[in-house]
């Protein structure tokens, strides 16, 4: 921990309690999580749903999971049937749900088990403005976070929208874990600059592993 001249935690710190950054944690799975993505995308396409107030999302998503995040004119909310099919989601791989527990667990959550994967699809300029993540039933369950593809700039703000964001770059195999204080932070992707990962092409991918229900 460092201190500043006053001894206090800087405020970098502070912003950054129950964050925990593990880099590359994704690489060594990187083929097996790929394959699984491609199989999931062909029972549950990526779509880009609509907002409450109407607009289209320029992030294109999907889920696995025995949840899926939704929205729609109706609102935001977690379902077990995939409104474009009306079928159950497809089910978390087993290189999703062992990847996010290992995470969970070194960054001290033990048991952590997703009942939800949200999969995120930027393509080149889509952006996630600000926002909390406050459709799951108990926030004391962390969020762990996998970026895939060309990389992004993550903005994480403070408990009220308007408060003043840092912002850092998400890469490669980045996963993070959002637990603690940082459950209720505000937090977006600035828009996606044009780039090509050797693997994945011009986009990014990202999964978010949730305790929902
Ligand atoms: C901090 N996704 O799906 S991942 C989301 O890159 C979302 O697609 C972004 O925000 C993305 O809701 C950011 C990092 C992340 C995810 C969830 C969080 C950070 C978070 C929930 C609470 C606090
Ligand atoms: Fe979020």
């Amino acid at each position: 921990m460092s201190l500043d001249l006053f001894g206090n935690i800087t405020p970098i710190e502070t912003a950054l309690a129950g964050v925990s950054l593990l880099k590359e944690f994704a690489l060594k799975n990187e083929a097996i999580l790929l394959a699984d993505l491609a199989t999931i995308v062909t029972q549950a396409p990526f779509r880009h749903m609509v907002t409450p107030s109407g607009f289209a999302m320029s992030v294109a998503m999907t889920n696995c999971g025995e949840l899926g995040w939704v929205t729609d004119r109706q609102g935001y909310r977690y379902t077990q049937l995939d409104p474009l099919t009306q079928a159950s989601w497809p089910a978390m791989p087993a290189s999703f749900l062992t990847l996010s527990r290992a995470a969970a667990f070194t960054a001290g959550y033990a048991d952590f088990t997703p009942d939800a994967c949200l999969i995120n699809r930027y393509q080149t300029g889509a952006r996630m403005g600000l926002h909390q993540d406050k459709n799951e039933r108990d926030f004391t369950q962390p969020i762990v976070s996998v970026s895939l593809g060309v990389p992004a700039m993550f903005q994480f703000g403070g408990f009220k929208r308007a408060d003043k964001a840092l912002s850092f770059p998400l890469y490669h195999g980045d996963v993070v874990v959002w637990g603690g204080d940082a459950r209720l932070r505000y937090h977006g992707i600035l828009p996606l600059k044009a780039n090509v990962h050797p693997a994945l092409g011009k986009v990014r991918i990202n999964l978010t592993f949730r305790k929902a229900g």
